[in-house]
């Protein structure tokens, strides 16, 4: 961890003792406050909905944004000035097709994990399900009809399994409090996420992300790749432990696959093992760290054009990051700088134990409009 982050006494502590996840989930989403807020020398751009003078801060201190990945400029997107879609662009009915030739035997895996209380959860995050009434209605009509409904209190598209959409995750550039300096897929800064008519003079807002909503997305239907890395390694991977390019081109070559076979548009998901060990077994420890891939691997998934990167893991990247510097800049690189979808807390020991690491992965979102991300049971058919 970071060393400015340990001197308060909290963080290192909580990485290391076995505490709730919170408090360790905590010193993660600080260490990402003191990188990503410290500096930037981008070149001042035009935005696409703002000109940003993107200025390195006064109070800035040393290691500042410019040596992150996502220090250069990443706007206007690959799909033009005003895009919110991002990397579900790619979903298109050659993808469709591609991704139905590798349906062979109508085999269907479910890699939702089921939304219950008691499962892990990121920081203060809850998940509070209330059925009101026994029954909620009724009886009504000479048949006596009656029903149950539910009330849900919960991030919605943040717990359990989850797809974080554009609107998730940003970089601070400039100076805390700047909203025009808090960069989004694409240009779109907090200011954009947050007005509905900035020019019409209406306030900011608290319903809904008013750009980069879950409403973008497009339902995906494409090919699957699963890199099985615990089957690589023979073992569940550590917290912080990164997986590099070099694992991910041995799954393959253990898979009997090649670099061919990672198709634009397809979703990319890898095992580590940490969902399979740890989820609702020791939740204690499943939020303390976690292994994923770091920024080496999410610069080469990326340039291969995936649209979805996946894992059995809270967030899909080596936590804490190996450099101390970092956090969460699989996050950056994905949502922010290419517009790729992440998908988190998904099950594949079903598919490994079967040896299927090709399928047809299936998602179709919630357009919950103006919000930052989606439950949802995606599925692998083979
Ligand atoms: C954060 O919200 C920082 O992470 P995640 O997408 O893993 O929930």
């Amino acid at each position: 961890m970071n060393d400015d982050v340990r001197d308060d006494g909290q963080d290192k502590q909580s990485l290391e003792n076995d505490e709730p996840t919170s408090t360790s989930r905590r010193a993660f989403i600080k260490t990402a406050t003191v990188a990503s807020g410290a500096a930037a020398t981008l070149t001042a751009g035009q935005g696409v909905m703002h000109e940003l003078d993107l200025v390195r801060p006064a109070h800035a201190a040393e290691g500042g944004i410019e040596d992150t990945p996502v220090a250069e400029k990443w706007w206007p997107s690959r799909w033009g000035e005003g895009d919110q879609t991002g990397a579900t662009n790619h979903m298109s009915p050659e993808v469709t097709l591609d991704a139905a030739s590798l349906i062979q035997t109508g085999k269907v895996y479910s890699l939702g994990r089921v939304y219950e209380y008691g499962m892990p959860l990121f920081g203060q995050r809850v998940f509070a399900l209330r059925i009101p009434g026994a029954p909620t209605g009724g009886a009504f009509g000479k048949n006596q009809v009656i029903w149950h409904d539910e009330i849900l209190t919960t991030e919605i598209g943040q717990v359990g399994t989850q797809f974080d959409g554009l609107g998730h995750i940003g970089a601070r550039v400039g100076e805390v409090g700047d909203l025009n300096q808090e960069v989004f897929y694409n240009g779109y800064t907090t200011r954009d996420l947050q007005n509905s008519d900035a020019e019409a003079g209406s306030t900011v807002g608290a319903y809904g992300l008013q750009k980069l909503g879950m409403e973008n997305v497009r339902p995906f239907f494409c090919r699957g790749v699963m890199f099985d890395v615990m089957g690589l390694k023979g073992r569940m991977l550590d917290a912080g432990e990164e997986i590099s390019v070099a694992d991910l081109q041995a799954c393959l070559e253990r898979q009997n696959m090649t670099e061919d076979d990672i198709t634009e548009g397809c979703a990319a998901l890898w095992r580590t093992g940490w969902g399979e060990e740890l989820w609702m077994k020791d939740n204690a420890r499943f939020n303390s760290g976690e292994p994923g891939i770091g920024v080496e691997a999410a610069e080469w998934l990326a340039a291969k054009g995936i649209s979805v990167g996946a894992a059995d893991c809270w967030a899909i990247e080596a936590v804490p990051n190996p450099d101390p510097n970092l956090a969460f800049p699989v996050h950056q690189i994905f949502l922010t700088k290419n517009g790729i979808h992440i998908l988190e807390n998904v099950r594949l020991d079903h598919l490994a134990a079967d040896g299927i690491y090709k399928f047809a992965f299936i998602l179709s979102t919630l357009p919950i409009k103006g919000a930052t991300g989606s439950p949802g049971n995606p599925i692998a058919v083979v």
